[in-house]
C-alpha cells in the first residue's frame, strides 16, 4: 500500500492535460466544477458528467479516477452568516448529497474570510533559476496601507514595519504595483473570487460584525448542519487551513494552528468531519509541530497537500523545492506512513489516502514557454515535487517492512 498520489487539475482549459498528468504517475484527480458560480448547487448531471471525462481513457491507457473535489467554495454569506446564508447551506448539503450519489467521497473547502490563498510574488527568483511562490510582509503591508488604504491598518503594525512598509511602496514603480495589487485580490487559481480595489474595501467592510469568535461559531454552524448529511452520504470533509496561517488585514483566522484544527474535529465528532493536512501552510508557523500533528489528528485527515515554505521571522517565505525548507518531509511522510497502517490493522476502509504535490516552482520549458500554467500550478515543477514525494515514499515504506 502507499498513500494515492493525485494531483490537482482546473479542468479542461487547465494547461496542463489530463494526459500530462498520466505521464506524470499521478492516478488520482483532484478538481471542481470551477464554472458553477460560488453557492450555486452541483447538479448530478455536471458531476457525472465531469467524472465521466476524468475517467474516460482509450484502452490500454493507464485510468485516472476523480479523487477528490477541490473545492466546493463556502459562500461569504455562510461565514459571516448574512442575507441568504441558510440558502447557501442547503445548496451545499445537496451538492455534497450528489457527490456522494456520483461515488465521490472526499471534498475539500476552507473557510478564509474574503481571500483564498495570498502572496505577493509569483515569480521570486531562486537561486537554481526556477522561480517560486512568496510571501512577502513589507510588500503585503505596502498594499493594504498605501494602495488599498485600508482604514486602521496602521494599527496592526510596529513603526519599524510601517517604515519598511513606506519604503517598499516608494520603490515601486507603476507596473510594479499594479502587479502586486493583482496578485493579491486578482484571485490565484482555484480561489474563485477576484475583486478590484473598491470591491474589496466592500467586501472587507463585510466583516465588520465577524470577529475570530463569531467565525469558529459560524464554522461550527456551518458543520453541525453539513456534517451529518456528508456522512449519510458517505462523503469525508477535509477543511483547508488558513493561508498565510495568521491574521491578515484584520480579518479573523480560524485555522491556523493544531489548537484550531482539534476545535474543528470536536465541533462535530465524526469522522465525516476531517482535515485536509497541508504542509506548506501550516508549516509557515514555527509553532505547529507537523509531525506531531499527523500523529495526534491523523486518523481524521482525509487528504493531504504536501508542499514546503521557507519562512524567516519577519514573516516572509518562499515555497522551497518539495523535500527542502523548513518542513520535516521525511518525519511527516513517515507519520502519514505509520497512520495508514494504523487504518489498515484497525480494518477502516478509509485507508486510500489521498496526497498531492501542491505547488511547484515554474522551471525548464515552463519558464519561456508560450503556455501560460496557473501560478504554482505549473506541469514541471510538481512532476519534480511528485518524484522526489514518491521516492521518498518508496524509501519508507521499503526501509521499515
Ligand atoms: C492553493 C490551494 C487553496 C485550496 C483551498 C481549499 O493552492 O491549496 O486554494 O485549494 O484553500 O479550499
Amino acid at each position: 500500500m502507499a498513500l494515492e498520489q493525485t494531483w490537482r487539475w482546473f479542468g479542461p482549459a487547465d494547461p496542463v492535460s489530463l494526459a500530462d498528468i498520466r505521464q506524470a504517475g499521478a492516478t488520482g484527480i483532484v478538481t471542481a466544477l470551477h464554472h458553477i458560480p460560488n453557492g450555486q448547487v452541483w447538479s448530478v448531471d455536471d458531476i457525472t458528467t465531469r467524472k465521466s471525462l476524468i475517467e474516460a481513457g482509450a484502452p490500454g491507457e493507464h485510468r485516472l479516477t476523480w479523487s477528490v473535489v477541490e473545492s466546493i467554495p463556502v459562500h461569504e454569506a455562510i461565514k459571516t452568516r448574512t442575507d441568504g446564508f441558510q440558502q447557501y447551506i442547503e445548496n451545499y448539503k445537496e451538492s455534497i448529497v450528489n457527490l456522494g450519489r456520483c461515488g465521490i467521497d472526499t471534498v475539500c473547502y476552507n473557510f478564509m474570510p474574503v481571500l483564498d490563498w495570498t502572496r505577493t510574488d509569483l515569480d521570486y527568483l531562486m537561486p537554481d533559476g526556477s522561480t517560486a511562490l512568496r510571501f512577502d510582509a513589507a510588500e503585503f503591508a505596502a498594499f493594504e496601507l498605501f494602495i488599498l488604504k485600508r482604514p486602521g491598518a496602521e494599527e496592526h503594525y510596529s513603526p519599524e514595519q510601517l517604515r519598511k512598509a513606506r519604503h517598499c511602496f516608494e520603490s515601486l514603480d507603476e507596473e510594479a504595483a499594479r502587479r502586486l495589487q493583482r496578485n493579491i485580490i486578482a484571485g490565484l487559481p482555484g480561489s474563485e473570487e477576484s475583486y478590484t480595489v473598491e470591491q474589496f474595501q466592500e467586501t472587507l467592510d463585510t466583516y465588520k460584525y465577524t470577529g475570530d469568535k463569531e467565525l469558529r461559531e459560524n464554522l461550527y454552524a456551518f458543520l453541525r448542519e453539513i456534517v451529518p448529511v456528508a456522512q449519510d452520504a458517505g462523503v469525508r470533509l477535509a477543511i483547508h487551513p488558513d493561508d498565510p496561517p495568521y491574521p491578515i488585514l484584520g480579518l479573523p483566522r480560524v485555522v491556523s494552528t493544531e489548537e484550531d484544527a482539534r476545535m474543528v474535529l470536536n465541533a462535530v465528532d465524526v469522522k465525516a468531519n476531517g482535515l485536509c493536512f497541508c504542509t506548506g501552510s501550516y508549516g509557515v508557523r514555527p509553532d505547529n509541530d507537523l509531525v506531531g500533528m499527523v500523529d495526534r489528528l491523523g486518523s481524521r485527515i482525509h487528504f493531504i497537500h504536501l508542499r514546503s515554505t521557507k519562512r524567516d521571522e519577519e514573516g516572509n517565505f518562499y515555497e522551497a523545492n518539495h523535500l527542502d525548507g523548513d518542513v520535516d518531509m521525511f518525519g511527516v511522510m513517515s507519520a502519514l506512513i505509520g497512520e495508514q497502517r494504523r487504518r489498515q490493522e484497525r480494518g477502516r476502509d478509509d485507508f486510500r489516502m489521498p496526497f498531492r504535490p501542491d505547488h511547484g516552482h515554474k522551471m525548464l520549458d515552463d519558464l519561456n514557454s508560450v503556455k501560460r500554467t496557473n501560478p504554482g500550478y505549473t506541469a514541471i515543477g510538481r512532476l519534480r515535487g511528485l518524484a522526489e514525494l514518491r521516492g521518498l515514499m518508496l524509501g519508507i515504506e521499503r526501509a521499515s517492512l
